[in-house]
């Protein structure tokens, strides 16, 4: 059996008609990753005697009409599509073409599924939805269709085999079935690295555009409760590799693949503390040479901890902060006070790393004067980078859940959503402070770190190392007065 793993562009699903909160400034400016989830899948498939493959349709710039030839010309028995909440849209549109041309089963899977496994099926272009982690159930349903021969798979027919397979849902003559949930793999470690052999390499590169370039995911899940986090997919576990096997992972793709430059894109990289010690021990005992990126929380770092990481080659650190208001910082729980907040950057900018600030503006109960907080917090941190965002809410976190359950939101938008109904975006942002006015003030602090000539970071002579570091200034700056949109 044959498996060839879709994933969809990120880009073509945000300009598409659902706006995701970021300004398309900073999403032109952003990288190109490799879809690791669907890597996992495919390296355990052929593990496990499969053939997979992943098509990046993001680093390959393919249009659907390039997928649907990439397609043809790969002859696979299988589908797999990967879907985020705000890809959605675009993975249907996608899914219905491919239907059109090849009676294939569709077997789709991510976190948006894993909130909606019924609305999704109901679309008779994907044949299985796998909610939650996907290598098990994935083999399991590889096992199972392989049995059946190539060719169209009826769902109907196979409900009593089906319905055996935790973590699914399926359609059936009598309506949508969605089996018991699938037990999470306890020690991640037995899973084989992500497949990225095969994937075009050379397209990827991250926010240093040094390439070869990957990125890696080293945990799953996230110890921490902020309420607008989008967590349904991994619950409430936090499993995470080994150093060892972080190391391994690591000094395989720059020995062996060349690899420059690795951006971590764990939840929180620094959690826990003996791990990411041991990681950077063995980063130096092992002599591997390549620079890296990592995100985590302002309160989980110290003096110590930073100075080991840029020892290793640590060159960007990403602190998610999103909010300066200590009321809405309740409310969200992720509760940082500024001396908190200024520490971590400033003992960064010390250790010679540079700085990223996440932001978030309009939670549903925000005022303006709570944005100048924010405001005002982000002028004391010298950041290197500011990223503000409007918040949106994502179902799979707590934030949306509770708009839900006390009726702030007339309807569930992302249900809506996923069977095809786009509603207009007030349905969604319950704003205090309107529309309009929010997207100014995001830009606005998207503007700070250019605005305070005196004192950024970011004009220091040192710190421009690429022309497109220049370019990326010019296009946030330009972008951050004329983005209008959500
Ligand atoms: C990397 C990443 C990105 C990358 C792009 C995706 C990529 N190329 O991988 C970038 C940086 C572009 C990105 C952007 C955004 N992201 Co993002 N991103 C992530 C992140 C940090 C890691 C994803 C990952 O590799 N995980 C590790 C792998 C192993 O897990 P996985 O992908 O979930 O796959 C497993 C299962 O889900 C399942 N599975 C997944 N796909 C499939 C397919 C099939 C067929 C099957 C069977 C199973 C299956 O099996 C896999 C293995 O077990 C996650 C958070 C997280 N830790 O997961 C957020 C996350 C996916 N992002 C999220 C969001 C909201 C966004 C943004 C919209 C906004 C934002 N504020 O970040 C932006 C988009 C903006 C834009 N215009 O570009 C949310 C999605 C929520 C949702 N309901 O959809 C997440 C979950 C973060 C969060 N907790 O809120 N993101
Ligand atoms: S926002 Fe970050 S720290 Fe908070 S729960 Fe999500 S991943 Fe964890």
């Amino acid at each position: 059996m044959k498996v060839l793993f879709i994933s969809p562009s990120v880009r073509q699903s945000a300009s598409s008609r659902f706006p995701d909160g970021i300004p398309r400034s900073i999403s032109r400016n952003f990288g190109i990753y490799p879809w690791l989830g669907l890597c996992y899948l495919s390296a355990y498939l052929q593990r496990n005697g499969f053939q997979a493959q992943v098509l990046d349709t993001e680093a390959e710039a393919l249009t659907i009409g390039g997928i649907i030839r990439r397609i043809r010309g790969y002859r696979p028995s299988c589908i797999g599509i990967s879907t985020m909440s705000f890809t959605f849209l675009f993975v249907l549109r996608l899914a219905r073409e491919i239907k059109k041309h090849f009676d294939l089963p569709i077997i789709v899977g991510g976190p948006h599924i894993s909130v909606y496994p019924r609305e999704v099926l109901a679309h008779d272009c994907f044949d299985i939805g796998v909610i939650g982690e996907g290598e098990e159930t994935f083999l399991e349903l590889a096992r199972l269709l392989s049995g059946y021969g190539e060719g169209p798979v009826r769902t109907n027919k196979l409900a009593r085999e089906l319905s055996r397979i935790n973590g699914i849902s399926f359609r059936t003559d009598g309506g949508i079935c969605v089996t018991q949930p699938r037990e999470l793999i306890e020690d991640i470690d037995t899973l084989p690295f992500p497949a990225v052999e095969k994937l075009p390499l050379s397209k990827y590169y991250g926010c240093n555009h040094i390439r070869p370039y990957l990125t890696m995911v080293t945990a799953r899940g996230c110890p921490f409760h902020c309420t607008f986090c989008s967590k349904q997919h991994w619950g409430e576990s936090f499993r995470f590799h080994s150093a060892e096997r972080v190391v391994d992972e690591v000094e395989y793709y720059v020995k062996r693949l060349g690899i420059k430059a690795i951006d971590f894109y764990d939840d929180t990289f620094t959690v826990p503390r003996q791990r990411v010690n041991r990681i950077v021990s063995l980063i130096k005992s092992r002599n591997i040479k390549f620079d890296f990126g990592l995100m985590t929380r302002v309160d989980c770092v110290d003096r110590k901890l930073l100075n080991a990481l840029k020892d290793a080659g640590c060159k960007v650190i990403a602190y998610g902060v999103e909010f300066g208001d200590s009321a809405i910082q309740e409310r969200v729980n992720k509760p940082f006070e500024l001396p908190v907040v200024q520490e971590a950057f400033r003992l960064a900018n010390e250790a010679g790393i540079r700085t990223v600030g996440f932001f978030l503006v309009g939670h549903p109960d925000e005022t303006e004067s709570q944005v100048s907080n924010t405001i005002h917090m982000i002028k004391q941190l010298n950041a290197d980078y500011v990223k503000a965002n409007v918040l949106i809410p994502y179902p799979g976190s707590a934030l949306y859940a509770e708009m839900l359950a006390s009726g702030r939101l007339k309807a569930d938008f992302w249900a809506e959503l996923t069977k095809g109904r786009l509603l207009p975006i007030r349905a969604l942002l319950q704003t205090k402070i309107p529309l309009r006015r929010l997207v100014s003030l995001r830009n606005y602090i998207n503007r700070i770190p250019y605005l305070r000539l005196g004192k950024s970071n970011i004009f220091k002579v040192s710190k421009i190392k690429l022309l497109q570091d220049i370019r990326r200034t010019a296009g946030i700056l330009l972008g951050s007065y004329f983005d209008r949109k959500v």
